[in-house]
């Protein structure tokens, strides 16, 4: 169906304005709208979620898991599946009506918080002049730029939420953000002023809860160690996991024992292999491929199976729709899906499809990248660390992390990272880092000289190494050698830059673009109180930089 639609949500957005007919990622208008319906249906379950805390009512867990849930649904590359977002939308409905029903009478309802959804798909993706980001044109640009902030803040939380959530954990805090952060954006009493702090209020949440998922990740599964993981094939049937759920992948490791299927990771899940109760397989034999951009290319015609367990999901070229699995919050229309029914997940069909494929006819020579660095790994080697300082031989560190993507211009992380000084440490997180992590960038007092800290969410360990180094230098964050090279390209990204901003980093360099939904004085204000720069060349960054 080819109906107009507006979504600049990403990095990759259409002449970096705005997606109006399709979007460069592959999502088709019917899903663009929908998510739009989507999200106006959560700002008034905001709204009345607030109402019944302000009034000392509980929300159910279930109602604030799937406020979770439907937000990442709507994350870039996650859900192209227009049936799961009308469901999602059935069900927004009816929590709407009972959060509503729940606070009883109120006054100064804002009309988008009564939102009706009309019931069919049909006219659910006509509503983007009632809905849609654009369709009060009389809105201020900055206030609609700070709004977008938030919920595209929000979404990236959702992820992490979701993740913490899957693990059996959750933080009340961070729940109730959400309904007083979605209600705000339908607040028009809200000043500039006082949507600029809950965007750093976001960034404090977002913090909070990637601290609670490392919590959850590491109990569950221990602290990542130094691990050389594989980068090449091996002969045999297999699987590859993506996205960032590492409870799929333990649940998809334990099913495929001894039945002769290798397990690989891709793009966010490298980090799986240095985590003990993953590792202990071992038919995990290590990574395959580069970052999500390079699914079509790396898994075309591929003789085995891919589970997609989060973003980021490309449409499939039909030499593998077939043999790629989504589960969770993922979906792709015409490919199967793994439901997780009673709390298990049942993965024959995938198991079965990986065999019958036969796999790869032989080993590749065989060549291996070190991961595993962590907070509690650095930080267990913290006085070698500190003592390399002192001595002269570690004169900076850079935190070139983020996410990856398709547009030209991203060749300048790797040049960045090739050209950084021999004395100067590289910590790195998500997926951005396939843009050097396979480069010989040699050591430096003992260690690697990238320090691969895991996934995006573990900014958060980034952040804990920032903070103890500060201490033990007895300086700010800010003061130290350390500097923040960032590239972004969907909405956890957003999330993490609020963290960063929220604690005060100053001089992050951001990259490829800016975002297009951040309007020129939104940008001057975090260019004025955070020194926020737009990545140059890496020659002139590192001049800059190291003097
Ligand atoms: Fe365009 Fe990005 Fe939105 Fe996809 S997510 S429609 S590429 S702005
Ligand atoms: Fe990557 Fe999609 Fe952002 Fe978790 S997997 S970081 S882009």
């Amino acid at each position: 169906m080819d109906n107009a639609m507006f979504c600049y949500q990403c990095e990759q957005t259409l002449g970096g304005k705005g997606c109006v007919k399709s979007g460069v990622c592959g999502k088709t208008s019917t899903v663009a709208n929908l998510q739009d319906v989507l999200i106006h249906e959560l700002k008034g379950i905001g709204f009345y979620g607030q109402k019944n805390l302000e009034k000392g009512l509980k929300i159910r867990s279930e109602i604030s898991k799937f406020v979770v849930d439907s937000m990442f649904a709507t994350l870039t590359n996650v859900n192209f599946d227009p049936s799961r977002f009308v469901e999602y939308i059935k069900k927004a409905e009816e929590i709407k009506e009972e959060l509503r029903n729940a606070v009883g009478e109120i006054e100064n309802v804002p009309a988008e918080a009564n939102y009706k959804a009309p019931e069919t798909m049909k006219e659910m993706i006509e509503e983007l002049e009632t809905v849609g980001i654009m369709s009060n044109e009389k809105l201020d640009m900055d206030i609609r730029s700070l709004r977008e902030l938030l919920i595209y803040g929000f979404k990236g939380m959702a992820a992490y939420a979701h993740h913490a959530y899957i693990l059996g954990k959750f933080d009340e805090g961070v729940n109730n953000f959400f309904y007083k952060g979605l209600g705000a954006t339908i607040d028009n009493s809200l000043t500039v002023e006082d949507l600029f702090n809950l965007n750093m209020e976001l960034g404090k949440t977002d913090l909070r809860c990637m601290e609670l998922l490392d919590a959850a990740v590491t109990e569950r599964f221990g602290n990542p160690e130094p691990t050389e993981v594989l980068i090449t094939k091996k002969k045999g049937p297999f699987i590859i996991v993506s996205g960032h759920d590492f409870k799929d992948l333990k649940e998809l490791l334990e099913q495929t024992e001894d039945k002769g299927i290798n397990i690989y990771t891709h793009c966010e899940m490298l980090p799986g292999n240095a985590y003990p109760e993953l590792k202990k397989y071992k038919h995990l034999v290590g990574n395959y491929g580069g970052a999500w951009q390079k699914q079509q290319e790396e898994f075309d015609g591929i003789p085995g199976c891919i589970l997609m367990t989060t973003n980021c999901v490309q449409k499939p070229r039909n030499s593998y729709k077939d043999r790629l699995f989504t589960t969770s919050i993922v979906g792709m229309p015409d490919c199967p899906h793994i439901e997780e029914i009673d709390g298990k997940k049942d993965f024959t069909p995938i198991i079965e499809k990986a065999l019958e494929l036969g796999g790869w006819q032989q080993d590749e020579p065989e060549k291996r990248i070190p991961i595993g660095f962590a907070h509690n790994t650095i930080l267990s080697h913290a006085n070698e660390i500190i003592s390399a300082v002192k001595e002269g031989k570690i004169k900076h560190f850079f935190l070139i992390g983020g996410c990856d993507g398709a547009r030209p211009g991203r060749n300048y992380y790797t040049e960045f990272a090739e050209k950084t000084p021999k004395d100067t440490i590289i910590l790195t997180l998500a997926c951005g880092k396939f843009r050097f992590n396979k480069l010989e960038l040699g050591t430096i007092a003992g260690f690697p000289r990238v320090l691969d800290c895991g996934q995006c969410s573990d900014s958060y360990s980034a952040i804990k190494v920032a903070i103890a180094l500060a201490e033990a230098f007895d300086c700010g964050v800010n003061d130290l050698p350390l500097s923040l090279i960032l590239s972004w390209y969907e909405q956890k990204a957003v999330g993490i830059l609020l963290a960063l901003l929220s604690l005060g980093i100053k001089d992050i360099r951001l990259g490829p673009t800016l975002p297009a939904f951040i309007t020129p004085n939104i940008l001057q204000v975090l260019v004025e109180k955070f020194g926020l720069k737009p990545i140059s060349t890496p020659e002139q960054d590192l001049e800059a930089i190291l003097g």
